[in-house]
């Protein structure tokens, strides 16, 4: 098989890179590890910047999304048993949607089938090959068949454990990392939201977060340890804690009811630099992991594409190849910007193993300030809302 750009992952990196290659007029073809079902139903990230679904809107695929996604002018944050709001759309004129990253991935999969787009699911045993050269190859098996596909480009889209950022010789990556001392259990119940709004809660037995994904369907978060053990918290002990967590001094209840999924989520900060290297480009997960805390991964993941997007088509169209290899440093800017916020909610909400009153009081004032400072509301509302893309 040719093509021009070789696309490894179908998560949102590779679906939105290829839709956009194609408005532009250049051809791809994406592979994928896992079945489109299992594509279609990972439940992930809920919250959309407000440049994410800008671009989704103006790519044609954003009907589903301006019908079912709920618009979210602010947040709450929680603490000491009271919440603060904090309004996005009077502080920055901007806002954020709850539509689920399963959603897009189904708007991004049918779009390209309509438009021709080809996606090969369930391959195996992936390879790519000769990326220093001006002739790359990528080879996969196809139900038992081995395959190869000559391109001119290849985009590493393949996520956190994929085998692209590994395919790089590592003496060419700098890796900068920090794994945290506590994971996510996450829930999604068959319950409406207890508040209109995402509330983020700071309590002294753990970081909470009440989140949504329809006005049916709560999407909730307690921080826990590591290897913490699912077979330990049968639902009433998850309702139970989080019910404690997220108790204000009015005593209002979460509504609860049938728990639909569970898991747990590790926590890191993950950044590989260079990139890129030769003519494979990384995006998305497979390049840098943010803590959720921030609810960035999914938008990072689409402003590296906007960028590696826009510098593949100034290539085909007038042979620039400029924007491509300046691909790592355009990206890198915003994604240390997007790191630093991310660390920075992440350490100020979460209960860190073995810290003293010190870094309690540090957290609290850290709140307090953030909660009755315009200068520091608005600082925060511009960074969650999603910085610009350049
Ligand atoms: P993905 O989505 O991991 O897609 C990579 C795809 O590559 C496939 N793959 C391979 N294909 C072929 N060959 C191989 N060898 C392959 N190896 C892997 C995989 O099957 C997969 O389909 O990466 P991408 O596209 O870069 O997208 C990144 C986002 O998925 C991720 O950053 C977000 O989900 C992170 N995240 C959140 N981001 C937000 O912006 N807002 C949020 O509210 C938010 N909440 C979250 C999150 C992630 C979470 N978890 C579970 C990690 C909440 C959670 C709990
Ligand atoms: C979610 O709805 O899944 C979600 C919301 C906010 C976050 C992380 C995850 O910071």
């Amino acid at each position: 098989m040719r093509t021009q750009v070789g696309i490894v992952g179908a998560g949102p990196a590779g679906l939105v890179l290829s839709h956009l290659l194609h408005l532009q007029g250049v051809e791809s073809i994406v592979i994928e590890a896992r079945s489109r079902q299992h594509c279609e139903q990972r439940v992930r990230a809920g919250v959309l910047e407000q440049g994410t679904v800008d671009l989704l809107i103006e790519m044609g695929i954003g009907d589903r999304m301006r019908e079912e996604g709920l618009v979210h002018d602010g947040v709450e944050i929680r603490f000491n048993g009271r919440g603060h709001r904090i309004d996005f759309k009077e502080l920055t004129g901007r806002s954020i949607t709850i539509y689920a990253q399963q959603e897009v991935v189904k708007d991004l999969i049918a779009a390209r089938l309509k438009a021709g787009g080809q996606i090969f699911f369930e391959i195996a045993d992936v390879s790519v090959h000769d990326f220093d050269s001006a002739a790359p190859r990528i080879r996969f098996y196809d139900n038992g068949e081995p395959q190869e596909i000559s391109c001119d480009f290849i985009a590493g889209c393949d996520g956190f454990h994929g085998v692209c950022r590994p395919s790089i010789p590592a003496n060419s990556l700098t890796v900068y990392e920090r794994v945290f001392p506590f994971a996510w259990l996450g829930i999604l119940a068959a319950a409406p939201p207890s508040s209109e709004e995402l509330i983020y809660c700071y309590h002294e037995r753990g970081f909470c977060l009440h989140s949504m994904r329809t006005p049916e369907i709560t999407r909730l978060y307690l921080q826990c340890a590591p290897d913490e053990d699912l077979a330990q918290w049968p639902d009433e002990r998850i309702w139970e804690e989080l019910q404690r967590r997220l108790t204000t001094s009015g005593g209002e209840r979460l509504t609860e009811g049938p728990i639909l999924q569970k898991s747990i989520t590790g926590m890191r900060s993950f950044v590989v630099e260079p990139m890129q290297c030769g003519r494979l480009y990384l995006a998305g997960d497979a390049a840098h992991i943010v803590p959720p805390t921030g609810a960035k991964g999914l938008n990072l993941a689409v402003a590296d594409i906007r960028i590696l997007a826009g510098a593949l088509s100034e290539f085909y169209r007038i042979g620039n190849s400029h924007p491509l290899d300046r691909y790592s440093e355009t990206c890198l800017k915003r994604v240390w910007l997007v790191q630093r916020f991310a660390l920075w909610m992440t350490a100020m909400l979460h209960q860190f193993p073995g810290n003293d009153g010190f870094e309690e009081h540090r957290q609290l004032a850290d709140l307090d300030y953030l909660t009755s400072s315009r200068a520091a509301a608005q600082t925060f509302a511009e960074n969650y809302v999603g910085l610009p893309t350049t």
